[in-house]
C-alpha cells in the first residue's frame, strides 16, 4: 500500500471512528458552515422576484437563524469567509477557503463542512476543494435558486439537508459533495445543467452519488478517482496559482484570443473544442506555437460529456498536448492550475489528468 493510500485510509479511519464516537455518544456532530455568499444569502424586492434579485446580502448567522430544525441534526457554528455572488470567485477566494476548511478539519471537534455558496460556480470550488482538501471528513456545498425572500425558497431545506449530509459517516471519505434539491453530486463530475430552475445541478451521464431523504444520506455509488485525504497538491503555502485560460471552440473560430492569453503570460491553455476535442485549421497552428513557447496546452471539450481521447482528434504525442478525459474545461482549468505548481512536464501532468 502506498503512503498516499495509507494515509488516506488513516484518515477516513480517523473520521468514521471519530463519528462513530459522536454516534454512540448519542452526541449530535460538530458542523461549521462556512458562508460565501450568492443567492442562498440572496434578497429580492417582492416574494415573487427570483430573478434580478441580489445575491450576497445575508450574514452567516441569520441564514442559520433561518433554519432552526438545524439544531437537531448538528451542533452548528458559522463563519463568513466572504460574501460574493460566486460568478466573482478568483484564485485569491480558493485559497482563503481551502485553508480556512483545512484549518477547522484538522480540529478533532469538527466533524464536517457546509460551505453555502452561489450556484454560478460551485462545481468549479467543489472540484477545487475535491483536489486540495486534506480530510476525509464530509465538506458539502450548497446553494439556492431563489433568493431566501421569495415564496418557497430552495435555502433554507437545502441547508438542512447539506448540514445533515456534512453530519453523516456515510459521507465520510466521499469526496467534496454538492448537494441541492434532495440530491447529492460528487464535486468532480457535478455541473450546473439548467440557468434557473431548482434541479439544476447534475452529474448527467454518470449520475448521482444518491439522495438526501427523511432527514438521512442514501449513497448508491461513489466516486473512484483520487479525492481529499488521497490529493498529493498542498495549497497550504501557496499565495497565488498559476494562469489559466480557456479558448472555446466553434465554427468559423480564430486564434486570436489564444494568442492575447498568451502575450498576457498564460501558463497553461485549456481549449474547449467542438466534438472530442477537435481543432480547426485557424486554432491549431497557435496552439501548437503556445507549446514551443512552452505553455501547457490542455485539449478538453465544449460538448459537457463522454472521454477526450489521446491521439484522437490530434496527434497529441506529436504536439506533446494533454488531454482532459472527462473534465470539462473549467473543471479542467483548475486541475492544470494545481498540477503546474508541481510539474511542467506533459507527461507528469497527462498522469494527473487519469488520476485525478
Ligand atoms: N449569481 C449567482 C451566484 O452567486 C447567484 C446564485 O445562483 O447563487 O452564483
Amino acid at each position: 500500500m502506498t503512503m498516499t493510500k495509507f494515509a488516506s485510509a488513516l484518515a477516513v479511519c480517523t473520521a468514521l471512528l471519530t463519528s462513530a464516537v459522536a454516534f454512540a455518544q448519542d452526541k449530535l456532530p460538530n458542523v461549521t458552515i462556512l458562508a460565501t455568499g450568492g443567492t442562498i444569502a440572496g434578497t429580492g424586492a417582492t416574494s415573487t422576484t427570483t430573478i434580478g434579485y441580489t445575491a450576497a446580502k445575508v450574514g452567516v448567522e441569520r441564514l442559520i437563524e433561518a433554519v432552526p430544525e438545524l439544531k437537531k441534526v448538528a451542533n452548528v457554528k458559522g463563519e463568513q469567509v466572504f460574501q460574493i455572488a460566486s460568478e466573482n470567485m478568483t484564485n485569491d477566494h480558493w485559497l482563503k477557503l481551502a485553508k480556512r476548511v483545512n484549518e477547522l478539519l484538522a480540529q478533532s471537534d469538527v466533524d464536517g463542512i457546509v460551505i453555502t455558496h452561489g450556484t454560478d460556480t460551485i462545481e468549479e470550488t467543489a472540484y477545487f476543494l475535491n483536489l486540495t482538501v486534506k480530510s476525509a471528513k464530509p465538506v458539502v456545498i450548497v446553494g439556492a435558486m431563489r433568493p431566501s425572500t421569495a415564496i418557497s425558497a430552495d435555502g433554507p431545506v437545502n441547508l438542512y439537508n447539506a448540514v445533515t449530509l456534512a453530519g453523516s459517516k456515510d459521507a465520510v471519505g466521499k469526496g467534496v459533495l454538492v448537494s441541492l434539491n434532495d440530491q447529492i453530486n460528487a464535486g468532480r463530475d457535478v455541473t450546473k445543467t439548467n440557468t434557473s430552475t431548482a434541479d439544476t445541478f447534475r452529474t448527467p451521464e454518470l449520475g448521482f452519488l444518491g439522495y438526501m431523504q427523511d432527514n438521512k444520506a442514501h449513497f448508491y455509488r461513489q466516486v473512484i478517482r483520487k479525492h481529499t485525504a488521497e490529493t498529493e497538491f498542498d495549497v497550504s503555502k501557496l499565495d497565488s496559482l498559476p494562469q489559466v485560460d480557456i479558448v472555446y471552440g466553434y465554427a468559423n473560430n480564430n486564434r486570436v484570443a489564444l494568442d492575447a492569453f498568451v502575450k498576457a503570460g498564460a501558463k497553461g491553455i485549456i481549449h474547449a473544442g467542438v466534438g472530442d476535442g477537435s481543432l480547426s485549421n485557424a486554432m491549431k497552428p497557435g496552439l501548437v506555437e503556445a507549446r514551443k513557447a512552452g505553455v501547457l496546452i490542455v485539449r478538453s471539450s465544449r460538448v459537457g460529456n463522454g472521454i477526450v481521447a489521446r491521439n484522437g482528434e490530434a496527434n497529441d504525442d506529436e504536439l506533446d498536448f494533454v488531454v482532459s478525459d472527462t473534465l470539462n474545461a473549467q473543471k479542467a482549468r483548475i486541475l492544470l492550475m494545481l498540477a503546474l505548481t508541481k510539474t511542467t512536464d506533459s507527461k507528469a501532468i497527462q498522469k494527473l489528468f487519469y488520476t485525478y
